[in-house]
């Protein structure tokens, strides 16, 4: 029989020197947090063998309640620390968790580029559309016409897909769930830790204290009940009248494709070098 949850939290989680935990009651990362461990578990992985790299934000405290090897770095640049430490032992599976404006805004070209790349990490993206920690600014996935601190009159920007632009990056495994679909995110989040390469997972949370409340959806129940209708399946997408798609987004793996890893091609590298 698998663990259940108490056990896992046993297991997993700097309970004793780290709790309570700074997010707000009812934020999707809890719930992302107990994907993240149950995706551990199942892979059979040693403590000693992960490490989970976050930048800064409230998605960045995750790495903070985790007993793996943890690193809280920078705003933007987790991926730049992390990519340092899959160089330098790349048996380890390196995870890195980061908010849509840590992934997308200041990290955006490291996000790019580390995709493009294909070192073998996995970036779990939460897109909670808002920057959460620093008081509801507009990020680059605030919906156009939504309301955030800096578009009081609504935002006249428009949001990109984070994991459309990870495709078009070359990541070779991109996938996208929701808070709301918390045991197929535990399989996303599972698969992406498996893949050889540069993977990712955006994930589709709740931010209802900065994005919710100014946006007619300030409590938990009514954004995960957003989150429930604004998302379609992948296998039905096509069955879907484009017109109706327009304000939806597609759950599922996204991308999932085999290309040589860069420490493989590393390695190769370094042979002829010393042939020479
Ligand atoms: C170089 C730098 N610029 C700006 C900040 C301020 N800052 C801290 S968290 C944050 C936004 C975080 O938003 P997001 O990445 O979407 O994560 P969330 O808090 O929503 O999880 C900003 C702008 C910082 N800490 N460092």
């Amino acid at each position: 029989m698998s663990p259940g949850m108490t056990e896992l939290r046993h297991k997993y989680l700097r309970h004793h020197k780290k709790f309570p935990h700074v997010w707000c009651p009812g934020c999707g990362n809890g719930i992302i947090l107990g994907s993240f461990i149950r995706a551990v578990e199942r892979l059979k992985l040693g403590k000693n063998d992960v490490v989970f790299a976050s930048g800064i934000g409230c998605s960045g405290r995750m790495t903070t309640y985790v007993d793996f090897n943890t690193i809280h770095t920078t705003h933007g640049r987790a991926l730049t620390f992390a990519t340092g430490i899959k160089l330098a032992n790349p048996s380890l599976n390196v995870i890195v968790v980061m908010g849509d404006g840590d992934a997308t805004a200041i990290g955006g070209n490291h996000f790019i580029h580390a995709a493009r790349r294909n070192l073998d990490l996995t970036a779990i993206i939460i897109n909670n559309q808002i920057y959460g920690m620093t008081g509801g600014q507009a990020s680059p996935t605030t919906p156009y016409g939504a309301n955030s601190t800096t578009s009081a009159f609504t935002n006249i920007e428009h949001a990109f897909s984070i994991a459309e632009l990870a495709v078009a990056a070359g990541a070779c495994f991109v996938a996208r769930g929701t808070v709301y679909h918390a045991a197929m995110l535990d399989r996303l989040i599972e698969k992406g830790i498996r893949k050889n390469g540069f993977s990712v997972v955006e994930v589709m949370s709740n931010c209802h204290v900065q994005f919710g409340r100014r946006n007619k959806m300030g409590d938990p129940v009514t954004m995960l009940k957003w989150l429930k209708n604004h998302a379609v399946s992948k296998e039905n997408a096509p069955k879907v009248p484009p017109d109706s798609l327009h304000d939806k987004f597609t759950i599922g793996i996204l991308a999932d494709l085999d290309k040589p890893d860069y420490i493989a091609e590393y390695q190769k590298i370094r042979q002829k070098a010393k042939r020479k």
